[in-house]
């Protein structure tokens, strides 16, 4: 099976590389199931000194990428996997979740993650652009932290990525808006903290019942 391709477009691949390039995404990477590839928006950049970004028409504070170096850009991914699906990371978008990120872990098209910095970028782009997702009511500067995170939610829920094979499902929001319950390992006491009686007594019933209300 060929591995599913993710890609990023940005000033700085190396916000990737060094996120992708350790733990669970490192392992994805590592099993086939996943192949990364990080674009540099700059060497699309128009001319001699690679300008990738210019003021905007009607005035207003500070720089937008031009249309040309992100179209360029877009365009070389879509040659690499003509298929995928291109998202946009902006404060503007629909709110990324738990349920969206379990059907792009179901899907199997691959993604082209098209990162903003600066003020923002000229409003063309959307032409190239499949979904616009925002991850939270607040703002950042560049798309790069939330493009990870959204990564970071696909790839864990790709079959073959978590060790255990039930890991995902029982972690937090996996089944609905439930919050995980408290876990501990030893020592028993540590500083005068105990763990709960009911998970050293063995009893599997009592635990799963604890679990359950402690979960709420
Ligand atoms: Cl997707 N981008 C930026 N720049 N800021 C955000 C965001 C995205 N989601 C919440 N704030």
């Amino acid at each position: 099976m060929q591995p599913r391709i993710i890609q990023s477009i940005s000033l700085f691949p190396e916000i990737f590389e060094a996120t992708l390039g350790v733990s669970m995404m490192w392992k994805a990477q590592n099993k086939q199931l996943i192949q990364f590839q990080h674009h540099n928006l700059r060497e699309f950049g128009i001319g001699p000194r690679k300008q990738v970004d210019d003021t905007p028409y009607g005035g207003g504070d500070g720089m937008l990428l031009k249309p040309e170096p992100l179209f360029a850009a877009i365009e070389a991914a879509k040659r690499i996997d003509p298929d995928a699906l291109v998202i946009l990371p902006t404060p503007r978008g629909e709110r990324w979740r738990q349920k969206a990120a379990m059907s792009m872990a179901d899907d199997t098209h691959g993604l082209i993650f098209v990162c903003a910095r600066y003020e923002g970028y000229d409003e063309r782009v959307t032409t190239l652009i499949d979904r616009q997702v925002s991850i939270g009511d607040f703002v950042l500067t560049g798309g790069e932290l939330p493009a990870l995170m959204i990564i970071d939610s696909v790839v864990r829920l790709i079959p073959g990525v978590l060790g255990g094979a039930t890991s995902a499902e029982i972690e937090s929001f996996s089944d609905g808006d439930n919050l995980e319950f408290p876990q501990y390992t030893r020592p028993a006491e540590f500083r005068g903290m105990e763990v709960p009686e009911v998970l050293l007594s063995g009893n599997h019933a009592a635990i799963e019942a604890w679990r359950a209300e402690q979960a709420g």
